[in-house]
């Protein structure tokens, strides 16, 4: 490992205030954890520390109106603040930080800790969604569809979310398995430039040679830090069914893997999110069942797993 000893961190997100879905999001961290991440990742020779999930609902302030039309900007802000500095306390210590969602706004806090320790590294997004809107462009107002803009430095200034300062370079971030974009976020990634691998060519190159052109682009010669955001709705549907906001064509049980396999292998991964595997209430969600949640969840083990070393042979 170039940049870490073989220790790992575990932080525990539950959070959903940057969505307004009622699908137990905040519900993720804790079945992950039940379902033996610890020793999975003991097994693979981690020495792992984890001090419990972080009491979020904590930093829910007794007021916090929409700014624009941006919902929970403090709550999310003060939470993504909390979490920006546990992973910076264990990079520090030469840990991999890994942190479980939770919805993808934690992304500001993760991506934010990264920087402040590793300032020239790299953000690997793999996602379904592009989460660039702008305060502006936010249709629903949901800050689990904007934390790139802020990771970036074009959301303008929002109260509240001063204490952003590790700004991100356009040319340090790359999305792979993007396909539910909006107009707002193609224009900003066109203007900006920024490399994205949506389905599409996963589909025209084959994730093998689309995980290379990824690398190549932000970390061509493989000696910068890498953070991968993995948001589990980036996988079909039919693989990781348990999720806020599912989209159809995504990518198989085996593309999801390879690219955590990849970037292990890089031997440059200090920083990984598994975000937005959810747990909904039976009552309020019939229509998702136990073994959905199970294939979920399992699906996000195995991810995590593979980012940590696990190979088929
Ligand atoms: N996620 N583009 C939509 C929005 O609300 O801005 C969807 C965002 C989804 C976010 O899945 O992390
Ligand atoms: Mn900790
Ligand atoms: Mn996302
Ligand atoms: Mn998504």
């Amino acid at each position: 490992y170039k940049f870490v000893e073989k220790k790992v961190g575990i932080i525990g997100c539950p959070f959903n205030g940057g969505q307004h879905r009622n699908m137990g999001v905040e519900r993720g961290p804790k079945r992950l954890m039940e379902y033996g991440l610890i020793e999975q990742l003991e097994e693979l020779e981690w020495s792992v520390e984890f001090d419990g999930h972080h009491k979020l609902n904590e930093l829910r302030p007794s007021e916090d109106p929409n700014i624009g039309k941006l919902k929970k900007p403090l709550y999310v802000s003060r939470v993504a603040e909390t979490v920006s500095k546990a992973v910076e306390s264990h990079l520090k210590r030469k840990q991999v930080a890994l942190t479980l969602g939770g919805d993808h706004s934690l992304a500001l806090g993760t991506v934010s800790g990264t920087l402040s320790v590793y300032p020239d590294a790299c953000l690997i997004w793999v996602d379904a969604h592009a989460d660039i809107n702008t305060p502006e462009t936010t249709k629903s107002g949901n800050l689990h569809g904007c934390p790139v803009s802020f990771l970036l430095g074009i959301a303008g200034k929002v109260p509240g979310f001063e204490w952003i300062n590790k700004i991100l370079s356009p040319d340090r971030i790359v999305y792979i398995g993007l396909r539910d974009v909006e107009a707002s976020e193609k224009k900003i990634l066109k203007q900006l430039g920024i490399k994205a691998f949506s389905m599409h060519e996963v589909d025209k190159y084959g994730i093998g040679k689309v995980v290379e052109m990824a690398l190549d682009a932000v970390n061509p010669k493989r000696d910068l830090p890498i953070h991968l955001s993995f948001d589990v709705d980036a996988l079909d549907p039919t693989v990781a069914p348990s999720t806020g906001t599912p989209v159809r064509g995504g990518l198989t049980f085996r593309e999801g893997h390879y690219i955590c396999e990849a970037v292990h292998e890089t031997g440059c991964l200090v920083s990984v999110d598994m975000m937005e595997v959810a747990i909904p209430d039976p009552e309020i969600f019939p229509d998702i069942d136990e073994t959905q949640i199970f294939a979920t969840v399992t699906v996000g083990l195995s991810l995590v797993r593979c980012c940590f070393g696990e190979t088929l042979l």
